[in-house]
């Protein structure tokens, strides 16, 4: 399957806005080549350092800028974020990703702790993952060679629409550090939200530019905005979930190797609106009934419904390595 990473913003424009029948069945033809057995990947999330943050991301409730009703709370030690983990690989996830509301990684013990998270997680046989903001070159280097899987920083909008949206960092920051984790040989989980108030021209040159990292993000998550009272965007209308359908399909012929990630927002989908997603391309959602301080489907829910989709687990990566906590 050729991979392209030239992807234009007018070629990406004129996917998402295809007769929606026509959509679903490139989509189609693309996924059922890329992953023929329908696996879905089920990755489990857990707020380590919750709130606080000095970024002023206007979706989000960690930031100190707004006035969510959000604890700030780093209260988990390393045994804790490990017992948790091994409760998400005896629930059947086969990746565990870990958050801290940073705007940059600090230095020191708090740094120390997520390196024994990391190890300790990958000791118990799942994927890790962690997002904290931004990372320098020695950072990246110590997380890759505690066996980190991947980092998770999301360019969440297009270039043109990011301002209004982050004050406190450029888009070019955040470049930077993907291409850090990058070259310290960590997969890339980079992805974005829709429903911030952008237009369509604004998701096509979202997926422009991750379409054009070469290679690819390994993973890309797609986020519906979940609007949290307290935060600029409340009162922002939901998204029409077939707007999703289109985000995801899109994603899913632009980056035929990738996983596609159906990540926040699922509280508010049907059954039917996830199993579109799972069929244009989605192979991967969060499990666990909280993603980092908002509601997710519950793991029963969610196993009733990719039973209902006739859709695969993946399979655990490898066996928990005895004695590896
Ligand atoms: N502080 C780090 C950063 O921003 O990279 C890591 C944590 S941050 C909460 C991770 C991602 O969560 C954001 O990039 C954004 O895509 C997503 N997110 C945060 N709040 C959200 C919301 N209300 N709805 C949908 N996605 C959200
Ligand atoms: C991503 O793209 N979505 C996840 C994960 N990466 C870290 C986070 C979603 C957060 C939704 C709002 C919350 O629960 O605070
Ligand atoms: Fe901070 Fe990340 Fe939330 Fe932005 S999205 S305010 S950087 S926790």
């Amino acid at each position: 399957m050729m991979l392209r990473h030239d992807w234009t913003t007018p070629e990406i424009q004129a996917l998402l806005t295809l007769p929606l029948v026509e959509l679903i069945w490139q989509a189609q033809s693309v996924h059922r080549l890329a992953n023929p057995g329908y696996e879905v990947q089920l990755a489990s999330l857990l707020s380590v350092k919750t709130g606080g943050c000095e970024e002023d991301c206007a979706y989000c409730p960690q930031s100190l800028h707004h006035s969510s009703d959000v604890t700030d709370r780093s209260d988990f030690d390393v045994a804790g974020v490990l017992g948790r983990a091994l409760e998400a690989r005896q629930a059947g996830a086969q990746r565990f990703c870990m958050g801290w509301a940073w705007r940059e990684i600090r230095e020191g013990a708090p740094f120390e702790a997520m390196l024994e998270m990391v190890r300790g997680v990958r000791a118990l046989g799942l994927e890790a993952c962690v997002t904290a903001g931004m990372v320098t070159e020695s950072q990246a280097v110590r997380l890759a060679e505690a066996g980190l899987s991947a980092y998770n920083h999301n360019l969440d909008t297009s270039p043109e629409h990011y301002g209004a949206i982050i004050t406190t960092r450029s888009y070019q920051e955040r470049l930077e550090t993907l291409a850090r984790v990058r070259q310290a040989g960590i997969a890339l989980c980079c992805g974005g939200i829709i429903g911030l108030g952008e237009s369509g021209h604004d998701r096509a040159s979202l997926l422009q530019v991750l379409s054009n990292l070469d290679p690819h993000p390994e993973s890309v998550p797609i986020n519906a905005l979940v609007a949290v009272p307290g935060t600029p965007l409340e009162d922002c209308p939901p998204v029409d979930p077939l707007d999703l359908v289109r985000m995801v399909a899109t994603a899913r012929i632009l980056m035929p190797k990738s996983r596609v990630r159906l990540s926040a927002g699922r509280e508010q989908l049907t059954r039917e609106a996830q199993i579109l997603c799972l069929l244009v391309g989605a192979d991967s959602i969060f499990y666990g009934d909280t993603l980092l301080t908002t509601a997710n489907p519950s793991q029963h829910k969610d196993r009733a419904l990719l039973a209902a989709a006739g859709v695969r687990v993946m399979e655990q990566p490898m066996p928990a390595i005895p004695g590896g906590l």
